[in-house]
Protein backbone atom coordinates (compact mmCIF):
# COMPACT_ATOMS: atom_id res chain seq x y z
CA UNK A 1 0.00 0.00 0.00
CA UNK A 2 1.42 3.47 -0.69
CA UNK A 3 2.04 5.65 2.02
CA UNK A 4 -0.51 9.02 2.09
CA UNK A 5 1.68 12.06 3.03
CA UNK A 6 0.93 14.75 4.79
CA UNK A 7 2.92 17.64 5.43
CA UNK A 8 3.21 20.22 8.88
CA UNK A 9 5.57 22.48 10.83
CA UNK A 10 6.72 20.21 13.48
CA UNK A 11 5.85 16.45 13.63
CA UNK A 12 5.63 15.95 17.14
CA UNK A 13 5.93 11.98 18.90
CA UNK A 14 4.27 11.37 21.61
CA UNK A 15 0.70 12.86 23.21
CA UNK A 16 2.80 12.76 26.64
CA UNK A 17 2.70 16.00 29.08
CA UNK A 18 5.90 16.84 26.65
CA UNK A 19 4.68 16.18 23.15
CA UNK A 20 0.61 17.75 24.41
CA UNK A 21 2.32 21.48 25.81
CA UNK A 22 4.43 21.58 22.78
CA UNK A 23 1.93 21.01 20.50
CA UNK A 24 -0.03 23.73 22.60
CA UNK A 25 3.28 26.68 22.95
CA UNK A 26 3.97 25.83 19.13
CA UNK A 27 -0.01 26.47 18.03
CA UNK A 28 0.39 29.67 19.96
CA UNK A 29 3.05 31.16 18.10
CA UNK A 30 1.71 30.48 14.72
CA UNK A 31 2.94 26.87 13.99
CA UNK A 32 1.07 24.01 13.31
CA UNK A 33 2.28 20.12 14.64
CA UNK A 34 0.92 16.83 13.63
CA UNK A 35 1.16 14.67 17.25
CA UNK A 36 1.73 10.99 16.90
CA UNK A 37 0.84 8.58 19.48
CA UNK A 38 1.42 5.01 19.59
CA UNK A 39 -0.62 4.35 22.77
CA UNK A 40 -4.46 5.29 22.69
CA UNK A 41 -5.95 8.52 23.58
CA UNK A 42 -8.00 6.31 26.64
CA UNK A 43 -4.92 4.66 27.97
CA UNK A 44 -2.81 7.81 27.91
CA UNK A 45 -5.40 9.56 29.79
CA UNK A 46 -5.45 7.25 31.96
CA UNK A 47 -1.80 6.51 32.97
CA UNK A 48 -1.10 7.53 36.96
CA UNK A 49 2.36 9.50 37.31
CA UNK A 50 3.53 12.68 39.03
CA UNK A 51 1.90 14.49 41.57
CA UNK A 52 3.99 17.37 42.41
CA UNK A 53 4.29 20.71 39.99
CA UNK A 54 6.68 23.41 40.65
CA UNK A 55 5.89 26.86 40.48
CA UNK A 56 7.42 27.66 37.16
CA UNK A 57 5.30 24.93 35.83
CA UNK A 58 2.32 26.01 37.14
CA UNK A 59 3.03 29.64 35.80
CA UNK A 60 3.56 28.20 32.33
CA UNK A 61 0.35 26.65 32.40
CA UNK A 62 -1.60 29.54 33.46
CA UNK A 63 -0.06 32.19 31.42
CA UNK A 64 -1.31 29.81 28.14
CA UNK A 65 -4.49 29.18 29.18
CA UNK A 66 -4.12 25.91 31.17
CA UNK A 67 -4.69 27.13 34.48
CA UNK A 68 -8.03 27.21 35.02
CA UNK A 69 -9.28 24.17 36.50
CA UNK A 70 -5.66 23.44 37.90
CA UNK A 71 -6.54 26.75 40.19
CA UNK A 72 -9.75 25.67 41.47
CA UNK A 73 -8.07 22.08 41.91
CA UNK A 74 -4.86 22.27 42.35
CA UNK A 75 -3.88 22.39 46.34
CA UNK A 76 -0.89 24.80 46.72
CA UNK A 77 1.87 23.46 49.21
CA UNK A 78 3.99 25.69 51.36
CA UNK A 79 6.31 23.06 51.82
CA UNK A 80 6.71 19.25 53.06
CA UNK A 81 7.80 17.29 55.99
CA UNK A 82 10.91 15.53 56.62
CA UNK A 83 10.98 12.79 58.86
CA UNK A 84 13.55 10.56 60.35
CA UNK A 85 12.61 8.44 63.35
CA UNK A 86 11.49 10.33 66.20
CA UNK A 87 11.33 13.44 64.17
CA UNK A 88 9.29 15.24 61.60
CA UNK A 89 10.21 18.91 60.12
CA UNK A 90 8.35 20.99 58.11
CA UNK A 91 10.29 22.31 55.80
CA UNK A 92 8.50 26.14 54.57
CA UNK A 93 9.72 26.57 50.99
CA UNK A 94 7.76 30.12 51.13
CA UNK A 95 9.29 31.59 54.24
CA UNK A 96 12.50 30.23 52.91
CA UNK A 97 12.73 30.94 49.15
CA UNK A 98 9.16 32.36 48.60
CA UNK A 99 8.04 29.61 46.11
CA UNK A 100 5.75 27.05 46.80
CA UNK A 101 4.69 23.95 44.54
CA UNK A 102 1.22 22.54 43.88
CA UNK A 103 -0.36 19.08 44.14
CA UNK A 104 -1.90 18.39 40.85
CA UNK A 105 -2.09 15.00 39.13
CA UNK A 106 0.03 14.35 35.60
CA UNK A 107 -3.47 12.74 34.63
CA UNK A 108 -4.92 15.89 34.88
CA UNK A 109 -2.44 18.02 33.28
CA UNK A 110 -3.07 15.42 30.30
CA UNK A 111 -6.85 15.81 30.52
CA UNK A 112 -6.16 19.45 30.27
CA UNK A 113 -4.06 19.36 28.04
CA UNK A 114 -5.91 17.31 25.73
CA UNK A 115 -9.17 19.23 25.97
CA UNK A 116 -7.16 22.39 25.00
CA UNK A 117 -5.80 20.68 22.19
CA UNK A 118 -9.06 19.04 20.90
CA UNK A 119 -10.87 22.26 21.12
CA UNK A 120 -8.04 23.63 18.73
CA UNK A 121 -8.62 21.52 16.53
CA UNK A 122 -5.36 19.77 17.02
CA UNK A 123 -4.48 16.58 14.43
CA UNK A 124 -3.68 13.60 16.33
CA UNK A 125 -2.84 10.46 15.17
CA UNK A 126 -3.51 7.46 18.70
CA UNK A 127 -2.94 3.91 18.51
CA UNK A 128 -0.23 4.61 15.45
CA UNK A 129 2.25 1.37 15.30
CA UNK A 130 6.07 1.01 13.60
CA UNK A 131 6.89 4.94 14.02
CA UNK A 132 10.50 5.34 12.17
CA UNK A 133 12.70 8.61 11.61
CA UNK A 134 13.77 9.53 8.35
CA UNK A 135 16.38 11.94 6.93
CA UNK A 136 17.03 14.16 10.34
CA UNK A 137 20.15 15.68 9.29
CA UNK A 138 18.65 17.18 6.28
CA UNK A 139 15.43 20.23 5.71
CA UNK A 140 13.13 17.89 5.09
CA UNK A 141 12.87 14.98 7.93
CA UNK A 142 9.91 12.88 7.89
CA UNK A 143 7.75 10.09 10.25
CA UNK A 144 6.66 6.93 8.84
CA UNK A 145 3.82 5.05 11.01
CA UNK A 146 1.27 2.83 10.10
CA UNK A 147 -2.23 4.38 11.79
CA UNK A 148 -4.95 2.56 13.79
CA UNK A 149 -6.79 1.42 10.58
CA UNK A 150 -3.60 0.02 9.06
CA UNK A 151 -3.01 2.69 6.72
CA UNK A 152 0.39 3.63 5.99
CA UNK A 153 1.38 7.36 6.68
CA UNK A 154 4.75 9.53 6.01
CA UNK A 155 4.77 12.91 7.72
CA UNK A 156 6.92 15.75 6.43
CA UNK A 157 7.88 18.60 8.29
CA UNK A 158 10.00 21.16 8.97
CA UNK A 159 11.74 19.27 12.07
CA UNK A 160 10.77 16.65 14.29
CA UNK A 161 9.88 16.89 18.12
CA UNK A 162 10.99 13.45 19.61
CA UNK A 163 8.42 13.74 22.74
CA UNK A 164 8.35 9.80 23.09
CA UNK A 165 9.44 9.16 26.65
CA UNK A 166 12.09 6.27 27.97
CA UNK A 167 11.14 3.66 25.32
CA UNK A 168 10.32 5.41 22.25
CA UNK A 169 12.42 5.54 18.48
CA UNK A 170 13.36 9.05 18.99
CA UNK A 171 17.00 8.75 20.98
CA UNK A 172 17.79 5.86 19.39
CA UNK A 173 17.92 8.11 15.86
CA UNK A 174 20.71 10.12 17.22
CA UNK A 175 23.31 8.25 17.07
CA UNK A 176 26.87 8.49 18.86
CA UNK A 177 25.42 10.43 21.31
CA UNK A 178 26.45 10.21 25.22
CA UNK A 179 24.42 8.26 27.57
CA UNK A 180 25.20 8.55 31.71
CA UNK A 181 23.07 5.91 33.62
CA UNK A 182 22.70 4.83 36.81
CA UNK A 183 20.09 2.77 38.50
CA UNK A 184 19.39 2.21 42.22
CA UNK A 185 19.19 -1.21 44.21
CA UNK A 186 15.61 -0.55 45.19
CA UNK A 187 11.99 0.41 43.43
CA UNK A 188 9.03 2.34 44.66
CA UNK A 189 5.45 0.95 45.25
CA UNK A 190 2.39 2.91 44.54
CA UNK A 191 -0.81 2.75 45.83
CA UNK A 192 -3.82 4.90 45.01
CA UNK A 193 -6.56 4.86 48.17
CA UNK A 194 -9.93 6.24 48.33
CA UNK A 195 -9.30 7.96 51.94
CA UNK A 196 -8.41 11.45 52.62
CA UNK A 197 -4.81 12.71 53.14
CA UNK A 198 -3.78 12.36 56.84
CA UNK A 199 -1.35 15.07 56.21
CA UNK A 200 -1.20 18.47 55.18
CA UNK A 201 1.60 18.14 53.11
CA UNK A 202 3.68 15.62 51.72
CA UNK A 203 5.99 13.37 54.51
CA UNK A 204 8.83 11.71 53.15
CA UNK A 205 10.23 9.34 55.39
CA UNK A 206 13.49 7.80 55.73
CA UNK A 207 12.98 4.82 58.16
CA UNK A 208 15.24 2.05 59.01
CA UNK A 209 12.96 -0.38 56.90
CA UNK A 210 13.32 1.43 54.10
CA UNK A 211 12.00 5.23 52.59
CA UNK A 212 8.17 5.76 52.91
CA UNK A 213 6.34 8.97 51.03
CA UNK A 214 2.84 10.02 52.08
CA UNK A 215 1.47 12.42 49.11
CA UNK A 216 -2.12 13.15 47.68
CA UNK A 217 -4.06 13.31 44.60
CA UNK A 218 -7.12 15.79 46.52
CA UNK A 219 -8.89 15.73 49.89
CA UNK A 220 -10.55 12.26 48.84
CA UNK A 221 -7.84 10.44 47.49
CA UNK A 222 -4.19 9.39 48.66
CA UNK A 223 -1.44 8.29 47.20
CA UNK A 224 1.26 6.67 49.12
CA UNK A 225 4.79 4.86 48.32
CA UNK A 226 6.86 2.58 50.17
CA UNK A 227 10.61 1.64 49.13
CA UNK A 228 10.52 -2.29 47.96
CA UNK A 229 12.96 -4.68 46.18
CA UNK A 230 13.43 -4.26 42.75
CA UNK A 231 10.95 -6.87 40.73
CA UNK A 232 8.59 -7.08 43.66
CA UNK A 233 4.89 -8.18 42.78
CA UNK A 234 2.39 -6.05 43.41
CA UNK A 235 0.36 -8.97 43.82
CA UNK A 236 2.48 -10.29 46.41
CA UNK A 237 1.47 -7.90 49.27
CA UNK A 238 -2.12 -7.74 51.04
CA UNK A 239 -4.34 -4.50 51.32
CA UNK A 240 -3.27 -5.12 55.17
CA UNK A 241 0.38 -5.35 54.60
CA UNK A 242 0.85 -2.21 52.72
CA UNK A 243 -1.12 -0.20 55.31
CA UNK A 244 1.06 -1.77 58.05
CA UNK A 245 3.94 -1.24 56.37
CA UNK A 246 3.21 2.32 56.03
CA UNK A 247 2.03 3.15 59.57
CA UNK A 248 5.15 2.09 60.48
CA UNK A 249 7.64 3.97 58.46
CA UNK A 250 5.49 7.05 58.70
CA UNK A 251 5.54 7.11 62.46
CA UNK A 252 1.60 6.13 63.31
CA UNK A 253 1.35 6.74 67.01
CA UNK A 254 4.54 9.75 66.78
CA UNK A 255 3.13 12.67 68.92
CA UNK A 256 -0.81 11.75 68.38
CA UNK A 257 -0.43 11.63 64.31
CA UNK A 258 -2.50 8.94 62.77
CA UNK A 259 -2.55 7.47 59.21
CA UNK A 260 -5.94 6.63 58.02
CA UNK A 261 -6.08 3.57 56.21
CA UNK A 262 -8.40 3.06 53.07
CA UNK A 263 -10.10 0.94 49.85
CA UNK A 264 -6.57 1.08 47.64
CA UNK A 265 -7.73 1.40 44.10
CA UNK A 266 -4.04 0.64 42.48
CA UNK A 267 -0.71 -0.72 42.63
CA UNK A 268 1.86 -0.27 40.72
CA UNK A 269 5.58 -1.23 41.61
CA UNK A 270 8.40 1.52 39.48
CA UNK A 271 11.99 1.26 38.90
CA UNK A 272 14.48 3.89 39.83
CA UNK A 273 16.71 5.04 37.30
CA UNK A 274 19.15 8.17 36.83
CA UNK A 275 19.54 8.30 32.86
CA UNK A 276 20.34 11.50 30.61
CA UNK A 277 21.14 11.29 27.18
CA UNK A 278 23.44 14.22 25.07
CA UNK A 279 22.88 16.07 23.16
CA UNK A 280 19.32 16.53 22.93
CA UNK A 281 19.42 17.63 19.21
CA UNK A 282 20.64 16.44 15.93
CA UNK A 283 20.09 18.48 12.78
CA UNK A 284 16.27 19.06 12.62
CA UNK A 285 15.69 15.90 15.40
CA UNK A 286 14.98 17.55 18.74
CA UNK A 287 14.33 15.59 22.30
CA UNK A 288 12.09 16.31 25.25
CA UNK A 289 11.22 15.21 28.67
CA UNK A 290 11.86 11.55 28.83
CA UNK A 291 13.24 10.86 25.71
CA UNK A 292 16.36 12.32 26.88
CA UNK A 293 16.33 11.76 30.58
CA UNK A 294 14.78 10.06 33.15
CA UNK A 295 15.26 10.96 36.82
CA UNK A 296 14.25 8.98 40.10
CA UNK A 297 10.71 10.23 41.37
CA UNK A 298 11.83 11.06 44.86
CA UNK A 299 12.90 15.00 43.82
CA UNK A 300 9.67 15.13 41.89
CA UNK A 301 10.83 16.09 39.14
CA UNK A 302 10.35 13.85 35.84
CA UNK A 303 6.89 16.33 34.96
CA UNK A 304 8.63 19.24 35.78
CA UNK A 305 11.82 18.96 33.32
CA UNK A 306 9.78 17.91 30.61
CA UNK A 307 7.85 20.99 31.07
CA UNK A 308 11.19 23.17 31.47
CA UNK A 309 12.57 21.46 28.10
CA UNK A 310 9.42 22.30 26.48
CA UNK A 311 9.69 25.85 27.15
CA UNK A 312 12.66 26.19 25.71
CA UNK A 313 12.24 24.32 22.70
CA UNK A 314 9.33 25.50 21.82
CA UNK A 315 10.56 29.14 21.17
CA UNK A 316 13.38 27.71 19.48
CA UNK A 317 11.20 25.86 16.84
CA UNK A 318 9.32 29.15 16.33
CA UNK A 319 12.12 30.90 15.46
CA UNK A 320 13.23 28.13 13.21
CA UNK A 321 10.51 27.26 11.56
CA UNK A 322 8.86 30.99 10.87
CA UNK A 323 11.75 32.40 10.76
CA UNK A 324 14.61 30.53 9.75
CA UNK A 325 16.64 31.83 12.35
CA UNK A 326 18.24 28.67 14.10
CA UNK A 327 20.26 30.35 17.33
CA UNK A 328 18.05 29.29 20.20
CA UNK A 329 17.39 25.82 18.24
CA UNK A 330 21.17 25.54 17.92
CA UNK A 331 21.36 26.53 21.39
CA UNK A 332 18.37 23.87 22.72
CA UNK A 333 20.80 21.08 23.59
CA UNK A 334 23.27 22.61 26.15
CA UNK A 335 20.88 25.17 27.59
CA UNK A 336 18.42 22.02 28.59
CA UNK A 337 20.70 19.76 29.61
CA UNK A 338 22.30 22.33 31.94
CA UNK A 339 18.88 22.27 34.21
CA UNK A 340 18.75 18.25 33.14
CA UNK A 341 22.06 18.23 35.36
CA UNK A 342 20.98 20.16 38.04
CA UNK A 343 17.86 18.30 38.26
CA UNK A 344 19.77 14.74 37.69
CA UNK A 345 21.49 15.87 40.61
CA UNK A 346 19.05 16.70 42.86
CA UNK A 347 16.91 13.83 42.33
CA UNK A 348 19.67 11.61 43.09
CA UNK A 349 20.54 13.74 46.00
CA UNK A 350 16.99 12.96 47.53
CA UNK A 351 16.93 9.46 46.97
CA UNK A 352 20.42 8.36 48.33
CA UNK A 353 19.74 10.62 51.57
CA UNK A 354 16.24 8.90 52.18
CA UNK A 355 16.48 5.09 50.80
CA UNK A 356 17.59 2.33 52.87
CA UNK A 357 20.92 0.86 50.76
CA UNK A 358 21.72 -1.40 53.57
CA UNK A 359 25.39 -0.24 54.48
CA UNK A 360 25.29 1.26 57.87
CA UNK A 361 28.04 3.59 57.55
CA UNK A 362 25.70 5.09 54.75
CA UNK A 363 22.87 4.98 57.42
CA UNK A 364 24.61 7.34 59.37
CA UNK A 365 25.85 10.24 56.50
CA UNK A 366 22.05 10.02 55.61
CA UNK A 367 21.18 10.60 59.66
CA UNK A 368 23.11 13.44 59.53
CA UNK A 369 22.90 14.70 56.47
CA UNK A 370 18.64 14.74 56.85
CA UNK A 371 19.58 16.75 60.38
CA UNK A 372 21.52 19.22 58.78
CA UNK A 373 18.63 20.03 56.27
CA UNK A 374 16.33 20.02 59.07
CA UNK A 375 18.22 22.58 61.19
CA UNK A 376 20.18 24.65 59.45
CA UNK A 377 18.87 27.07 57.34
CA UNK A 378 21.66 27.03 54.73
CA UNK A 379 20.72 23.32 54.21
CA UNK A 380 16.88 23.97 53.99
CA UNK A 381 17.47 26.51 51.48
CA UNK A 382 19.10 24.07 48.95
CA UNK A 383 16.44 21.48 49.21
CA UNK A 384 13.48 24.59 48.74
CA UNK A 385 15.19 25.94 45.76
CA UNK A 386 15.49 22.49 44.09
CA UNK A 387 12.33 21.16 44.80
CA UNK A 388 10.31 24.35 44.41
CA UNK A 389 11.93 24.85 40.91
CA UNK A 390 14.76 26.66 39.69
CA UNK A 391 14.24 29.48 37.11
CA UNK A 392 13.94 27.79 33.29
CA UNK A 393 17.15 28.48 32.48
CA UNK A 394 20.20 27.96 35.06
P1 LIG B 1 5.77 10.27 28.58
O1 LIG B 1 4.71 10.74 29.55
O2 LIG B 1 6.34 8.93 28.81
O3 LIG B 1 5.15 10.35 27.13
C1 LIG B 1 5.78 9.77 26.02
C2 LIG B 1 4.72 9.35 25.06
O4 LIG B 1 5.33 8.82 23.88
C3 LIG B 1 4.60 7.67 23.49
N1 LIG B 1 5.41 6.81 22.63
C4 LIG B 1 5.29 6.75 21.28
N2 LIG B 1 4.51 7.41 20.41
C5 LIG B 1 4.62 7.10 19.09
N3 LIG B 1 5.45 6.14 18.62
C6 LIG B 1 6.27 5.45 19.45
N4 LIG B 1 7.06 4.49 18.98
C7 LIG B 1 6.21 5.76 20.84
N5 LIG B 1 6.84 5.27 21.93
C8 LIG B 1 6.35 5.91 23.00
C9 LIG B 1 4.21 7.03 24.82
O5 LIG B 1 3.12 6.12 24.70
C10 LIG B 1 3.85 8.25 25.64
O6 LIG B 1 2.49 8.59 25.55
O7 LIG B 1 6.98 11.29 28.52
P2 LIG B 1 7.01 12.88 28.65
O8 LIG B 1 5.91 13.51 27.86
O9 LIG B 1 8.40 13.26 28.42
O10 LIG B 1 6.63 13.19 30.19
C11 LIG B 1 7.50 12.81 31.21
C12 LIG B 1 6.70 12.34 32.42
O11 LIG B 1 5.64 11.52 32.02
C13 LIG B 1 7.61 11.58 33.38
O12 LIG B 1 8.83 12.27 33.61
C14 LIG B 1 6.98 11.32 34.75
O13 LIG B 1 5.71 10.76 34.66
C15 LIG B 1 7.91 10.37 35.51
N6 LIG B 1 7.20 9.68 36.55
C16 LIG B 1 7.01 10.29 37.71
N7 LIG B 1 7.56 11.51 37.91
C17 LIG B 1 7.37 12.13 39.06
O14 LIG B 1 7.87 13.26 39.22
N8 LIG B 1 6.65 11.53 40.09
C18 LIG B 1 6.05 10.30 39.93
O15 LIG B 1 5.40 9.81 40.83
C19 LIG B 1 6.23 9.64 38.72
N9 LIG B 1 5.69 8.42 38.52
C20 LIG B 1 6.70 8.38 36.34
C21 LIG B 1 5.91 7.79 37.34
C22 LIG B 1 6.95 7.68 35.16
C23 LIG B 1 6.47 6.39 34.98
N10 LIG B 1 6.84 5.67 33.79
C24 LIG B 1 7.27 6.40 32.63
C25 LIG B 1 7.30 4.36 33.86
C26 LIG B 1 5.35 6.54 37.15
C27 LIG B 1 5.63 5.82 35.96
C28 LIG B 1 4.99 4.47 35.80
C1 LIG C 1 3.21 11.70 43.74
O1 LIG C 1 2.29 12.33 44.31
O2 LIG C 1 2.97 10.80 42.92
C2 LIG C 1 4.61 12.04 44.04
C3 LIG C 1 4.89 13.11 44.86
C4 LIG C 1 6.22 13.41 45.15
C5 LIG C 1 7.23 12.65 44.63
C6 LIG C 1 6.94 11.58 43.80
C7 LIG C 1 5.62 11.27 43.51
O3 LIG C 1 8.51 12.94 44.95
Amino acid sequence: MTAETLHTDVAIIGAGPAGLLLSHLLAAQGVESVVVENRSREYVGARIRAGILEQSSVDLLTDVGLGERLAREGDQHRGIHLQFPQERHHLDFVDLIGRSVWVYGQTEVTADLVAARDADEQRFFYSISDTRLHDIDSDHPSVTFTDADGSPYRLTADAIAGCDGSFGPSRSAIPGGATWEKTYPYAWFGILADVAPSTDELIYAWHPNGFALHSMRSDTVSRLYLQVEPGTDPASWSDDRIWDELATRLGHGQDGWELTAGPITDKSVLPMRSYVHAPMQRGRLFLAGDAAHIVPPTGAKGLNLAIADVALLAPALGDLVRKNDARLADAYSETALRRVWRCTHFSWWMTTMLHRSGDPFEEQLQLSQLRWVTSSEAGATGLAENYAGLPFEV
